[in-house]
């Protein structure tokens, strides 16, 4: 009876997704061939295609529009993720591996803009899954409270600089959880492309985040993904910024075990994250190239990088701010990632000068 009722949603999301205009990467390769082969299918936790798609079959503005509810659904769903992640992380193949990790030198980074004109902050994330627990859609409500816990306590164990408190959401003012979000240190609340692919059950249960005396290292708890650890400061400082976060990350590493797949790299619920799962960004201020906003969008691209409004994915800018990142996260080091952004972002300002 649940079958049926599951199979002819499936039916009408596919046919009103297929109708629309939306510019999604699961309307683009989610054909009638791949829907008919897959829409069948489940992974030994029960989880079918609707599970993967229903987020962009609600939202037909997605930029992607899947999510794995499980690690498996990458595998059993293949044919629809595998053709996502060779076109979101430019040419990740099937038969691709993604590179061992690698951080490079740390040292190797600088400042992107030392005379202090356009860059307003930099940050760099990365997202882990913890071993043993599936991802937003399959946890229980007694996952998510075990789950906080244990992050909470072992992040208890951070030195130094990166000593701090973790703050659940549950129990959290609604100003202060407010002036978190508005200051962009933590994430937004009811994120309708989240809650439409079953991730934002038993909220605010389980959620949570860590933060350092500065708010200059952070650490999310199952937002979208189990943990996304953060760095960030004002200024172009990305050399500080990175160096924090590598520090920070080897040292959580020895204390957690993160759920990492031989091809794939890191595991995480949307497969734009995959890989290394590194998203470094710099809020911006680039008044002359972003008056044709299709112009900014068109050069970050030459440079492999993504625009985003000033409170990220699926905002606007707010004041000529935008937050442009790396765009891919696989088939490249872990200092890879953030010196394609490094790169890009001179070259924007580069650009910027000469206009
Ligand atoms: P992510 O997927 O990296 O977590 P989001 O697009 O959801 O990114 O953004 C999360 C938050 O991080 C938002 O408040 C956004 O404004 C903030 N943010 C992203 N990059 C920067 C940056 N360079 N400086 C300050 N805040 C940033
Ligand atoms: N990672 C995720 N939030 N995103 C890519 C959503 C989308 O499909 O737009």
């Amino acid at each position: 009876m649940l079958y049926t009722s599951s199979l002819s949603k499936l039916e009408s999301g596919w046919c009103s997704l297929a109708s629309s205009d939306s510019k999604s990467l699961i309307k683009k390769y989610l054909t009638k061939g791949v829907f008919g082969e897959l829409k069948g299918k489940k992974t030994s936790f029960g989880s079918t295609l609707l599970d993967c798609v229903q987020s962009g079959f609600e939202n037909h503005d997605s930029g992607v529009g899947i999510y794995a509810p499980d690690a498996e659904a990458y595998t059993v769903f293949a044919p629809i993720f595998d053709p996502i992640i060779e076109d979101y992380h430019k040419g990740f193949k099937p038969t691709d591996k993604h590179p061992a990790k690698d951080w490079g030198d740390v040292n190797a980074l600088g400042d992107l803009d030392a005379e202090k004109k356009y860059v307003i902050s930099t940050r760099v994330r990365c997202a882990r899954s913890l071993v043993g627990y599936p991802f937003n859609p399959l946890l229980t409500e007694a996952q998510y409270k075990e789950m906080e816990e244990k992050v909470s306590t072992t992040l208890k164990g951070l030195a130094g600089d990166l000593q701090g408190e973790f703050y659940r959401l549950t129990g959290m003012s609604k100003t202060v959880q407010q002036k978190l979000i508005d200051d962009h240190f933590l994430f937004k609340e009811g994120d309708r492309f989240l809650q439409a692919a079953n991730a934002s059950r038993f909220w605010p249960t389980g959620r949570g985040i860590f933060h350092n005396r500065d708010k200059t290292f952070l650490v999310w708890c199952n937002e979208e993904d189990h943990l996304r650890l953060i760095s960030m400061q004002m200024g172009g400082n990305l050399g500080e910024v990175y160096k924090r976060l590598v520090t920070a990350v080897n040292d959580v590493e020895q204390r957690l075990p993160f759920a990492h797949h031989d091809r794939l790299g890191f595991l995480t619920f949307c497969p734009t994250n995959l890989g290394t799962t590194i998203r470094a960004s710099v809020h911006i201020k680039l008044p002359k190239l972003a008056a044709d906003k299709a112009k900014l969008e068109q050069v970050a691209a030459k440079y492999s990088l993504q625009v985003r409004g000033t409170r990220g994915e699926h905002t606007d800018a707010e004041g000529g701010v935008y937050d442009i990142s790396n765009k891919r996260r696989m088939g490249l080091t872990e200092y890879q990632a953030v010196k394609e952004m490094n790169d890009g972002i001179t070259e924007l300002i580069k650009i910027e000068k000469q206009l």
